[in-house]
């Protein structure tokens, strides 16, 4: 094994000096995704240094997503995040497939009611009107990446039916049911994962996540779509460009 090395005498403190070289030893390469690192005792060993240092590195890069604990299993290294642009819009399908992943949807729920009253405000409907809910967890490359609760008009899709929502909604949209796709507005708050949606996603709570509010338009300015989006703040993160 390489024999590690920590500068005593360096202004950068210990835990960071073995964060530093946990973090490229990840990036290049030697440590791969869903492989454990070594563990604390053997850390411990290889740098010299107290379990108390080494366990503060680690926690480091735990709460930085490149690592993660299993209970009683040890410590993993992470799957790079998605990086996703807030600029341009995209359908879940369209970005997966530019990373070269697989997308699949699991399709939860897929009703037909009434909205209630910040949906038919957002959707400019009258409480009487109907509404689909559609719930689904979507995959890249089989791992849950988010859930998604999207609520469409019935009357702008009379037709729309379960295989639809197994693949692509917006290939739907602007495909078979020939409509015009023009933007959204969209809103992203921070929370921690409900119970339930912890579950959906097989991760551990206290989890965080990034919850997306999207309100998308077509061509006509109609809002066709409200959809709220819960994603693994883990295996996201988005960037937007931004000028002055
Ligand atoms: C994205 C959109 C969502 C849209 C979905 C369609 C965000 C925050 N949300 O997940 O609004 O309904 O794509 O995806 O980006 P699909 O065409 O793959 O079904």
């Amino acid at each position: 094994m390489v024999i590690e090395v920590v500068d005593k005498q360096s202004p950068i403190p210990i835990y960071a000096q073995i964060e530093e070289q946990l973090k490229s030893r990840i990036s290049e390469g030697e440590f791969l995704p869903g492989t454990a690192i070594p563990s604390e005792r053997e850390l411990t060993e290889t740098f010299g240094v107290s379990r108390m240092t080494v366990r503060q590195s680690v926690t480091n890069l735990v709460n930085e997503g490149l690592l993660y604990r299993e209970k009683g299993r040890g410590t993993f290294v992470a799957a790079a995040k998605v990086e996703q642009p807030l600029s341009g819009m995209t359908s879940f399908t369209e970005d997966m497939l530019s990373r070269g992943m697989e997308p699949s949807n699991e399709l939860l729920k897929f009703e037909k009611r009434k909205p209630d009253k910040v949906i038919a405000e957002e959707l400019q409907l009258e409480e009487s009107d109907e509404i689909f809910f559609v719930e689904r967890i979507r995959y890249a490359d089989k791992i849950p990446m988010a859930i998604e609760r999207t609520y469409l008009p019935v009357t702008l899709f009379p037709e729309l039916g379960r295989e639809v929502l197994i693949g692509s909604l917006y290939s739907y949209v602007e495909g078979s049911a020939q409509l015009k796709i023009s933007g959204a507005v969209q809103r992203m708050e921070a929370a921690l994962a409900k119970r339930e949606d912890a579950e959906l996603l097989h991760v551990e709570t206290p989890f965080a996540v990034l919850v997306i509010e999207r309100v998308s338009k077509l061509s006509n300015g109609v809002p066709f779509e409200v959809v709220r989006s819960t994603y693994r703040a883990d295996r996201y993160k988005f960037t937007s460009e931004i000028q002055r």
